[in-house]
C-alpha cells in the first residue's frame, strides 16, 4: 500500500490531489504538508496536515519516519510570475527543495516519488504549433530554467539509483477550488471568476496569446494515471508531454460569452506576456498516450460549462 507525503498540499492542484488521492488510498495513507496552513478549514479538519519547508532536508526525513512513508509528491513550488519577481527563491525552492526529496528518498529506500515539471521548460528554439516530446530546451524564466534542470536531476537519479521519479509537463491547469499561486496561465482561472463576480475582466495578456491548458479533473487523472503506471512500460521518466486543449484568450472569452452574452473584456498587457510569448500553442503528447495511455476528458466548452456552473453557485452562497 502506497503511504504518500504530499509537499506543496494546499496549493492549487495539491489541495484537489490530495482529496482524490485519499479517496484511493485511505485517509490514514496521504498526509498533506505545506509551508504554512493558509487552507480553508474544510480541508485543514479533513486531512492529516504537517508544516513543513521542502528547503529543510531533516524537516522531511522526520516526517517520512513519523509516517512511515514509501511515496513522495512534491507539489512545492515557486511559478513563473512570482518566480521572475524572486529568482534566488524560486532557485531554492524549485531546485534545492527537490535535490532534498530525491536524497531522502534515496537515503530512506523509498518506492516512488512524483515531480511534476510545465510547459515553461519550453523557450525560443522549441517548435511554437505543437512542442515535441523530444526538443530544444531553453526557458527564459528562471521557473523554467529550474523545471529543465528538476527534469534532468529527476532522471539523473533514476539512472544512478534506480530510483522511481516520474514527472509530467503539465500545460496551465483551470480549477475553481484553490486559487493559482502566481503563474502566467493564471489569466485562464481569474476570466472565470470576473466574469461570475463582475460581468468582465482586464486580461494582462493579448487576446491572441494561445497556450496549452487543461482542466483540473484531467490533471488529476493524468497525475494519478502517471503514479500508478506499470514502470517497465515507461521508456520516459520525469519529463512527459501532457496535453489537453489549446486556446486564445479571444477564443477563451467566445466561449464564456456563449453563456454569459453580455460579458465583457478587456487587455492590458503586462511582464508576463512576454512569457506566454516564449511558450508553444500546444504540445505533442504521443508518448504518454503510448506509455501509459493518456487521454483528456475535457474540451473548452465543457470546462467552460463546468466552470461557470461551480462559481456561479459559490457566488451565490457568498463564498466568493
Ligand atoms: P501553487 O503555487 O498553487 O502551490 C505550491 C505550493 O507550494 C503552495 O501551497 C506553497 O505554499 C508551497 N510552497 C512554497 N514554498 C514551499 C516550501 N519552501 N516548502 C513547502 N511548501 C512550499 O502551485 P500549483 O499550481 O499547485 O503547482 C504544483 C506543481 O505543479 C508545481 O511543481 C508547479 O510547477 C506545477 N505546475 C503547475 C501548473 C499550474 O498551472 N497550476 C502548470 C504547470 C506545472
Ligand atoms: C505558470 O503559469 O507558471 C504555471 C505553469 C504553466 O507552469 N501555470
Amino acid at each position: 500500500m502506497k503511504k504518500i507525503l504530499i509537499i506543496g498540499a494546499i496549493g492549487q492542484i495539491g489541495s484537489e490531489l490530495t482529496m482524490a488521492l485519499r479517496t484511493i488510498y485511505g485517509g490514514e495513507n496521504v498526509i498533506a504538508s505545506d509551508i504554512n496552513n493558509a487552507a480553508s478549514e474544510k480541508f485543514l479538519k479533513s486531512v492529516t496536515f504537517e508544516i513543513i519547508d521542502i528547503t529543510n532536508k531533516s524537516a522531511i526525513v522526520s516526517l517520512v519516519k513519523k509516517y512511515n512513508i514509501n511515496t513522495i509528491i512534491d507539489l512545492a513550488a515557486i511559478l513563473s510570475a512570482t518566480g521572475e519577481k524572486n529568482p534566488m527563491l524560486a532557485w531554492n525552492v524549485n531546485i534545492n527543495g527537490l535535490i532534498n526529496v530525491l536524497e531522502v528518498a534515496r537515503e530512506h529506500k523509498l518506492e516512488q516519488v512524483l515531480i511534476p515539471s510545465s510547459i515553461a521548460v519550453f523557450g525560443p528554439g522549441t517548435p511554437i504549433e505543437c512542442a515535441p516530446q523530444e526538443t530544444v530546451l531553453h526557458p527564459t524564466t528562471m521557473y523554467g530554467i529550474t523545471k529543465v534542470a528538476g527534469e534532468l536531476v529527476a532522471d539523473y537519479y533514476v539512472k544512478k539509483y534506480n530510483l522511481d521519479v516520474r514527472g509530467l509537463r503539465y500545460p496551465g491547469i483551470i480549477s475553481n477550488e484553490t486559487l493559482p499561486g502566481g503563474g502566467t496561465t493564471d489569466y485562464a482561472v481569474a476570466i472565470y471568476y470576473d466574469a461570475i463576480k463582475y460581468g468582465k475582466y482586464t486580461c494582462f495578456v493579448k487576446e491572441d496569446t494561445r497556450l496549452p491548458m487543461m482542466y483540473m479533473p484531467d490533471c488529476l487523472k493524468a497525475t494519478i494515471d502517471l503514479l500508478q503506471a506499470d514502470l517497465a512500460t515507461l521508456k520516459h521518466h520525469s519529463d512527459f508531454n501532457v496535453g489537453a486543449m489549446s486556446f486564445s484568450v479571444k477564443e477563451l472569452a467566445e466561449s464564456i460569452k456563449k453563456y454569459m452574452p453580455n460579458f465583457q473584456i478587456e487587455y492590458k498587457p503586462d511582464y508576463r506576456q512576454a512569457i506566454a510569448d516564449s511558450w508553444p500553442n500546444a504540445v505533442d503528447d504521443s508518448a504518454a498516450r503510448k506509455e501509459w495511455g493518456w487521454k483528456p476528458s475535457y474540451d473548452l466548452n465543457t470546462m467552460t460549462q463546468d466552470m461557470l456552473k461551480v462559481i456561479g453557485e459559490k457566488h451565490k452562497k457568498g463564498l466568493i
